[in-house]
Order: structure tokens, then sequence, then C-alpha cells
């Protein structure tokens, strides 16, 4: 940007700080994507509602375009500014400024990390259910954005479950306080739920209000080795049948081996299999004895049938927590090999077939590419990372990994599932949408778009 625009630019925004260190462009104007190189103009903090609304203000008064930018753990290239924009930054915004116990509520700033928000609920004797491997930095926006998912959507829903106010900044600077912590609210059409998972392209999130839930009972984890990976719906339909679940997690024998290599880390199990099962489950100390018995007993069942071949009961948290390991840190283990990520999700009971046909579609597409296949069995989502083989050229990696998608996402259409169950279309998926949203859709999500961002300054080219 020419020095006079950005000199305009600030002169619109009193008081803003505004970076344009190389280190700063560097870091803040990317997300967890690799597959392009991040090239913002500069990089704003701003420190409070004002100076968003004073920031898009001077957005369209200059022609420049905004990317909203959280704890950047994205992993679409939502947080992406490759075009010479201006990153709005939440780092100076991360206040939690209201607690309401009575009605488990919790205001915060855009900026708060979600392990902060789990922390404060903890303090609170409750409990905020988002949670996956990346809550250290992922930030409320962030996640607001994108709706993110995590290991406990099975019992809790995703982030949109949560979010029970919600103040933007939209695309002409004025703010909007949205449902204002309100369990019942039929006042008008819900633009809270708009906002929720539109990715930055029709607000800056500012503001959330989010609610709590009780604390959750003692809990004792299962790994399962599984006998064949499409058996693993049965195996989770027995244990539904007797335990109260509270996570089903699988992850196949390549990922597990890669997070033992990587994190030097003993195997779990004596007996090796193709596919693994993770689940957590209740254990309230009233009926501790009996759940034990119970889960030792349908343990021994699915043995005997054949549908698994070993396992581990945790005994203690330390070994919980150890168990969990080997499922959320296959991300950071990933990462270092520019993995092309698969995040689909079809019906839960759809998950066997869909994965027996994708795994015949992906091991002829991706010859000679390491797989690693991961995910929440009980919402129906399947995370496949392709690793890029070492010495093959990143954008030839990425050319590949496009060209297979195409047939990846035709599956999904054929499943009636999604391109992205969890981590936003962002820039990497936007040339897919189409897989999982029909014309009309897109027809009208452009209508909205056109209404909320009429200047087409918010993270434009993502999503849409
Ligand atoms: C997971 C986290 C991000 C990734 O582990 O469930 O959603 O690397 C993922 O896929
Ligand atoms: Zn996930």
């Amino acid at each position: 940007m020419s020095t006079s625009r950005i000199d305009t630019f600030r002169a619109q925004c009193p008081g803003l700080s505004l970076s344009t260190d190389p280190g700063v462009l560097e870091s803040h104007g990317q997300d967890w994507t690799r597959f392009r190189r991040p090239d913002p103009t500069a990089v704003a903090f701003p420190a409070d509602n004002t100076q968003v609304s004073d920031l898009v203000r001077a957005a369209i008064a200059t022609g420049m375009h905004l990317v909203p930018s959280g704890g950047r753990t994205g992993l679409s290239g939502g947080a992406l500014a490759a075009s010479g924009e201006i990153v709005v930054s939440m780092d100076r915004m991360r206040r939690i400024l209201h607690e309401d116990p009575a009605d488990r509520l919790l205001t915060v700033q855009a900026g708060v990390a979600i392990a902060e928000v789990q922390a404060r609920a903890r303090e609170l004797g409750l409990y905020y259910p988002v949670s996956f491997a990346a809550e250290g930095s992922a930030q409320v926006g962030g996640t607001i954005a994108t709706n993110a998912g995590g290991i406990r959507v099975l019992r809790h829903g995703m982030t949109r479950e949560r979010v029970k106010g919600l103040k933007v900044i939209d695309g002409r600077g004025r703010l909007l306080d949205l449902n204002r912590g309100l369990v019942k609210n039929a006042s008008g059409y819900d633009l809270r739920h708009l906002m929720i998972g539109s990715e930055g392209t029709l607000g800056i999130v500012v503001e959330a209000t989010l609610r709590l839930t009780e604390a959750p009972p003692p809990s004792r984890v299962m790994l399962l080795a599984l006998d064949s990976m499409p058996v693993m719906m049965t195996v989770l339909a027995k244990l539904r049948g007797s335990l109260r679940l509270s996570a089903c997690e699988f992850f196949s024998v390549g990922a597990l081996e890669l997070v033992c290599r990587s994190f030097d880390l003993r195997y779990p199990l004596e007996t090796s299999a193709d596919g693994f099962l993770l689940v957590e489950f209740d254990v309230p100390a009233a009926s501790e004895q009996h759940i034990e018995e119970q889960a030792l007993a349908i343990f021994d069942e699915m043995l005997e049938r054949g549908w698994i071949l070993d396992g581990v009961l945790s005994t203690s948290e330390a070994q919980k927590r150890a168990l969990w390991r080997y499922r959320e840190a296959i991300s950071e283990a990933a990462a270092p090999y520019t993995p092309y990520k698969n995040d689909l999700s079809v019906r839960v009971s759809k998950l066997p077939d869909f994965l027996q046909d994708l795994t015949t579609l992906a091991e002829a597409r991706f010859a000679g590419c390491s797989l690693l296949w991961y995910g929440h069995v009980g919402d129906g989502n399947l995370h496949m990372n392709v690793l890029k083989p070492e010495g093959e050229e990143t954008a030839a990696f990425e050319r590949r990994c496009k060209e297979a998608s195409e047939a990846i996402y035709r599956l999904v259409r054929a499943y009636g599932g999604s391109v992205s169950a969890e981590h936003g279309i962002g820039l990497l998926k936007r040339p897919f949408l189409g897989y999982s949203c029909s014309e009309e859709e897109i027809e009208l999500m452009r209508g909205i778009k056109q209404v909320m961002d009429p200047h087409g300054i918010l993270n434009p080219g993502k999503l849409l």
C-alpha cells in the first residue's frame, strides 16, 4: 500500500496500534496452513470495539481489505493475508468482561484463548465444553468465526451451541449486539447464527457471551484396538448402549505410529491393529464399581466377538491424559509434513461405508503418500491428512491434492456429506463449496454477503 494510503488509514484510526514490522507481518499474516506466503500491508491491534469500527470505516475510505485474525490456528487459510490486506488481530482484546454464574454465562472479548475460558469456567465450578488440540492458542473469536467443533461435540455440540450473545462490527463499521445472552428470543431472524461460521466475511467478532455447562462427572477412557475400521460403528453402538459417552475418537495405525515416533511415546497396546477407538465415558463416584464392571464386561464381549483385538481401561487421571495424547498429538505430529487436510463429514450411520469407499479412492489417488486417518466417530467427522512426500515441491503436491480432491468431494456429495465439517472453507476449500451447497444456497450467500459487507472489505476471497 502506498504510504499516503497507509497515512490516510492511520489518520482515520486515532490511537490504533498498526505494525508493518516484517516479523509481525509474517507471523500475523497467516494461520496453520502453509500453502501460501503471507503478504499483508500491516497488522492492526485494536484495543476496543470503537477502534475496530474505525478500522472498517478506514478500510471503506481507502479501499483496503481486512483479514480478521485470532489465534491463527485455522486450517483452511481463513486468516491468511496474502494480497496486501490489513490484518485485524484480536491480540489486544483479551479481557473477560463479565461472569454470571446464575445464568452460567461468561462474556469475553474475542481475543481470549479457549483454554482461558475453560480455566475460568472451572474456577466457577462449571465447564466450557469446546475442546481441541489448539485450544491453548485458539481464540474465542476465531472459534466462533469457524464454528469450531473438537472432541466434545458428541455430547455438547459445536461452538454454535455455546454462543448466547455476540457483538460484531459489520461491513459498514456498525456495532451489532446480537441476542444479548437471552435463552429465548423469537424476535426476527437470528443474525447471531448467521455470523457464527461466517469466517470473518460478514462481520468481525469483538465480544461473545458464552453458555457454560455443569462440570462433568469423573470419567475414564478406553483405548481399543479394532479388528477393522468399519467395525467402529458396531463398537460405538455397543458402548453407547451401556455407557454414557462424552467422546468417541478414532485413528489409524499410521497416525498412531507417527505420534509415537514424533514424540517418542511407547506403543499403548501389545497388539497392533489397523485402527483404534478412544472412548471416554462418565463414572460418577456413586456408581464407579458398577460402571467399571459393566465396561469390562462389554470389553470381554467385544473381544469374544472379534470386534476388538486388545484394549486398555484407564485407572488414573495421568493414564487418561496419556491415552488422550495419542489422539490429540496427531495434528502436531503431522504439521512438519505440510499435510493436505480433508475434514469431511457424513451422517454418522454412513461413516463406515464412506470410510471404506474413501480408503479405496485415496490409496489409488495418493500412491506414494502417507495417509493419516483420524476423527470424531460420534459426529461422522473424518480427518484424512495426506503428508507431502519428502522432496516433492509444495505447489506440485498441492495441485495433486486438489485434483484428487475433486474425486473425494464427488464421493462426499454422493453421501450427502460436507467438504468441511469443522475447519471452515477459508481459502483452501473455496473451489469446492459447491460440492456441499447448492447453487441456490450459494446465490443466497452472495446476496447476504452483499448486504452485510457492501464494500467487499471483509476477508474477500474467503469462503465465497
Ligand atoms: C482434530 C485438529 C486439526 C487437524 O484433530 O480433530 O480437527 O489437524 C482436528 O486436523
Ligand atoms: Zn477434528
